[in-house]
């Protein structure tokens, strides 16, 4: 297994994180990346949020592969380099692999330390794939190192990871999947994408019986905490999520259970009102033809989907055009 990192991209300066933070922290209506929400616990708390009941996506998705796995081979195509863009533990691809079968796995995630034990242990159940490690932020840059080969490269990106980009961000971020994609016949990206539905649906798996997502939410005040070294107390915040039909997102928040103060490093301060919020995430949902569309001004040919009986999820597989 080879293990590519890119040091320029692969360590993001502690102050420009700690810069971005303060500045989303102070703004009129505070706001923070919702990259924070995945330190270790975080990880292992949306790992527990795909499997609840409330929470459809995963399991959606999982079924739309399923069920569709030979159309969907086919549109990829067998012999591909398989890029899999925030690829944590690697086990959506490797569910795929005994259909698409891909002469070369790319593993990519921010940590490459968490990578590496996942693509081991795969590589010892799929010895003939040859697979790669890379260490990088892919959400600001995507330069993959020119060792790479160019031919039939298709881009994975699945759990509908798309929807935490703003609409704006999302089409910027498709253009320089599409650049890095290169021209090669037979290269393409396969994506899931969130749908727009019943807010009756889509509030609860966001705000689940259990509490889990709320865990997963202020759980970043703890990140924050270490990054800041401020001194954030969860238990003066509560979760709130909720579907803004109008901008066709779940947002997520964490507000103020009472007025207070937030003390960081340097002298950093800032006083909540009670009931002010922290704006954590947004996950945004398309229809299919909106999707198709944005597909379509990212420079990308002809598109195909598939979708589950409800029309909940969406995978599509978009080609170089
Ligand atoms: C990772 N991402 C696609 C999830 C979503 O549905 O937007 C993150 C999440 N936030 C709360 N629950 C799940």
């Amino acid at each position: 297994m080879a293990q590519l990192s890119q040091p320029a991209q692969n360590c993001v300066a502690q102050d420009e994180i700690q810069q971005q933070l303060v500045a989303g922290l102070l703004a009129a209506h505070a706001h923070t990346s919702p990259k924070y929400l995945y330190d270790v616990l975080g990880s292992r708390l949306f790992a527990a949020i795909c499997e609840l009941p409330e929470y459809y996506p995963t399991r959606t998705e999982t079924a739309i592969f399923a069920l569709h796995a030979q159309q969907i081979a086919a549109a990829v195509g067998p012999d591909a380099i398989l890029i899999d863009l925030g690829a944590g533990n690697c086990s959506k691809a490797a569910r795929l692999f005994p259909s698409l079968q891909p002469r070369q796995y790319v593993a990519v995630d921010i940590s490459v330390q968490f990578l590496e034990e996942a693509v081991n242990a795969l590589q010892q159940q799929f010895p003939q794939i040859e697979m790669t490690c890379l260490g990088m932020d892919f959400s600001s840059e995507l330069e993959l190192p020119a060792a790479l080969g160019m031919d039939r490269r298709q881009f994975f990106y699945p759990g509908s990871s798309i929807g935490n980009f703003a609409p704006l961000e999302a089409l910027m971020f498709l253009r320089r999947i599409r650049k890095g994609i290169g021209s090669s016949d037979g290269s393409g990206l396969l994506i899931g994408v969130d749908l727009i539905k019943d807010k009756a649906i889509l509030n609860p798996a966001y705000d689940d019986s259990l509490g889990v997502t709320a865990a997963f939410n202020l759980n970043l005040l703890h990140h924050v905490n270490r990054l800041l070294d401020a001194d954030f107390r969860p238990k003066d915040w509560r979760h709130r999520a909720f579907y803004n039909s109008e901008q066709h997102r779940i947002e997520m928040h964490l507000e103020a259970r009472h007025e207070l103060t937030v003390h960081w490093q340097n002298g950093g301060v800032r006083r909540f009102a009670r009931g002010e919020r922290i704006h954590t995430e947004s996950s945004y949902k398309y229809t299919r033809e909106g999707f198709v569309d944005m597909l379509q001004q990212a420079g990308f040919g002809a598109v195909q989907t598939w979708c589950d009986p409800n029309n909940w999820f969406m995978v599509c597989h978009a080609q170089v055009a």
